[in-house]
């Protein structure tokens, strides 16, 4: 909730709207078909996949819909002990970044690949706000395959929306900062004078997806706050909501809300493309970690680059407009049709709603009212298409259903309000339960929605559930939005808070999932693609051990003459080809987590014994009707013992060193 501190202002009308919509009548919020129109038989798949951000759990999960059945949550940005993430050698150097490894952050939004405007399948992206990164997540595998930091940038927020081909993935930073190759060592208060705010443009290879920072704007110092690229005739187009406009550094609730209008920034990103072409680029030194996990060698590599190509805003004139937008915006979301473009002021009581086409006649006309640190100010009854008015309090983010209608969830007086695009008449409206963050609407911010299901992401969860201390469950409500009405069916909890979310038909993914990784194309440096290969290698005080495992044992099971000071690594391989036959690994004492190993997958864990004696190690993961029997030892001797190196496993496994141990 860090972004609605100004919600202190409006105290009274919150305690207002808030105990005025509380219904009196509990049972008629839900529709009584309800429980008809989210079940889904045992044994039967949703028809929808939901890919919920994770908040402050720096993960993104993923459910089906319309049980709200959870069926993932794929490690992003923080480490997870449960898959191994940020523990196995392999999992490590994703989360590098210029400060080194970096364990957690803080995910608010996923946004799926698409083509023509459409959502494709391939990819979803998320966004880490604290230090800044872009994940691509590959939907074949629902795993991490790319991670790229941000330089110039902190607090990534307005990130990471896609154009329409998914030509680039944008990142616009939330707090402006002097940029990374200025002197950072400035007081506080040289704000206006040092501090500058950049967006980035991360373009995303066709075919493999690859993500590399095409170019960065320099744009006047403000706070970036949320971002949706143009469709259709706004194609070329990106635009970015911003606030604090009044440049403050301090108490920003108070003094970020002086002004009656902050901005929309329109950036048309193709012009941008021509400066960059046409050398009008800055080369300028940075320094950002760019992760990549690889599905044959089942490892990440991290490298550090140490350039961006800068476009300055202020000297390239026809890049970046603002366009002013009612009180502190917060959601900037452009209509199906790409003429439409909805800010959404935190502290406001209507909706603008902007023209594509007015804008840019706006623009060919020079119709400013000045402008902002040398960027014009287009004025705003040239750009405006109309305003909704009296919607709601607090309008926050807006989704679309494609049949003109747009629906705005409303966090000071909780609730979703149904309004037509056309005439701004408000259509319909529910209560949320409380205080509505995000919406979702599966393609709901695509050229094609498919609009039977409108899910609303709740910052305020109160008596929703069974009380479980201090911390309630984080919440996601499911309204059905075929009819005209829209009804609430389903309340359903979410790991960490939820903010955006994306979804879509699950005919579009399920039948690329990936089963297996085939053994022979494993290419991990430490594979062993048989227990024929399987060894113990002793390098100085380093040991590897090359393992496999298949149900229901490990190969070796047996390992003599580790010494304390020795370093192991434990490349454990999943000689399995069968789908849903993942091994599990852990040894006693090891301070790390577990490894999961899928089939035909080579996973390390690091292992630093703390004291001579016995330690077990077994499989985590319940594998077969001997999977209790899945099992081992390795023998920890005393430094400098001559115990030999010795590994086996029942009596097929040759030992390393002739002498046989006693
Ligand atoms: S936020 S609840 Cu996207 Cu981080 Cu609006
Ligand atoms: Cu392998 Cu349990």
């Amino acid at each position: 909730m860090k972004n609605f501190k100004l919600i202190a202002l409006l105290s009274i009308t919150i305690v207002f709207a808030m105990s005025a919509c509380k219904p009196k009548n509990l049972g008629n919020a839900v529709s009584a078909d309800a429980a008809a129109k989210t079940y889904v038989a045992p044994g039967k798949y949703d028809g929808f996949y939901n890919f919920v951000s994770g908040g402050f759990s720096g993960q993104m999960s993923v459910y089906g819909l319309p049980s709200g059945r959870l069926l993932r949550v794929i490690p992003v940005f923080s480490v997870d002990p449960e898959k191994g993430w940020g523990f196995s050698e392999e999992t490590k150097p994703m989360l590098n970044t210029s400060h080194g490894f970096v364990p957690w952050d803080d995910l608010h939004h996923t946004e799926l690949s698409q083509t023509n405007g459409e959502i494709d399948g391939r990819w979803i992206f998320g966004n880490a706000n604290n230090t800044p990164r872009v994940a691509r997540i590959d939907l074949k595998t629902f795993r991490t395959a790319e991670i790229i930091e941000l330089p110039n940038s902190a607090g990534n927020h307005s990130s990471p929306f896609i154009t329409e081909n998914t030509e680039y993935v944008v990142a616009g930073t939330r707090f402006s900062v002097p940029s990374d190759n200025a002197n950072g060592d400035v007081p506080i208060n040289t704000y206006k004078q040092n501090f500058k705010g950049y967006l980035s443009f991360i373009s995303v290879g066709k075919e493999d997806g690859k993500m590399d920072i095409a170019f960065q704007i320099e744009c006047p110092g403000v706070n970036f706050d949320l971002s949706h690229a143009g469709k259709g005739k706004s194609h070329g187009w990106f635009f970015f909501s911003c606030y604090n406009t009044e440049q403050a550094n301090t108490l920003l609730e108070v003094n970020a809300s002086q002004k009656d209008k902050d901005f929309i920034m329109a950036v048309n990103w193709k012009k941008a493309e021509e400066y960059l072409k046409a050398g009008k680029g800055k080369k300028v030194p940075v320094k950002y970690a760019h992760n990549t996990y690889s599905d044959k060698t089942h490892s990440a590599t991290s490298e550090i680059k140490t350039e961006v190509t800068v476009l300055s805003a202020k000297e390239l004139k026809d890049i970046c407009y603002f366009i002013p937008c009612p009180k502190s915006p917060h959601g900037c979301d452009v209509d199906p049709t790409g003429e439409y473009i909805v800010g959404s002021g935190k502290l406001a009581a209507l909706i603008p709603v902007f023209s594509f086409d007015k804008l840019m006649k706006a623009i060919a006309a020079k119709d400013f009212v000045g402008d902002f640190d040398g960027i014009p100010v287009v004025k705003y009854e040239s750009a405006l298409y109309g305003e909704v008015q009296k919607p709601g309090l607090g309008p926050l983010h807006t989704e679309f259903d494609g049949k003109g209608n747009a629906y705005t969830s409303f966090f000071v007086s909780s609730e979703v309000v149904k309004w037509n695009i056309k005439d701004l008449k408000v259509l319909d409206r529910v209560p949320t339960y409380y205080s509505v963050g995000h919406l979702c609407i599966p393609g709901g911010d695509s050229k094609k929605p498919n609009a039977k299901y409108l899910i609303a992401y709740n910052k305020i969860t109160k008596d929703r559930y069974l009380p479980t201390g201090p911390e309630l469950a984080q919440s996601a409500q499911l309204y059905d939005i075929s009819g005209d009405k829209m009804q609430l069916i389903l309340d359903f909890p979410t790991i960490g808070e939820p903010h955006y979310a994306q979804a879509v038909s699950a005919d579009v993914i399920k039948d690329k999932s990936l089963k297996i990784f085939k053994i022979e194309d494993n290419a991990n440096t430490y594979v062993a693609k048989g227990e024929g290969e399987t060894k113990v290698v002793r390098t100085g005080n380093r040991i590897d051990v090359y393992m496999t495992c298949i149900r229901s044992h490990f190969a070796p099971d047996n390992i003599e003459g580790v010494r304390m000071g020795d370093e192991v690594y434990i490349h454990l391989t999943n000689l399995e080809q069968d789908w849903d036959v993942p091994h599990g690994f852990a040894i006693k004492g090891a301070a790390n987590g577990e490894l999961l190993v899928m089939p035909g997958e080579t996973q390390t864990l690091k292992w630093t014994p703390d004291k001579v004696g016995m330690f077990p190690m077994y499989c985590t993961d319940f594998c077969s009707a001997l999977h209790q029997e899945m099992q081992g030892y390795i023998r920890v001797s005393p430094a400098g013992s001559n115990v030999p190196l010795t590994f086996s496993t029942g009596k097929n496994m040759p030992a390393a060193t002739p002498e046989k141990a006693k």
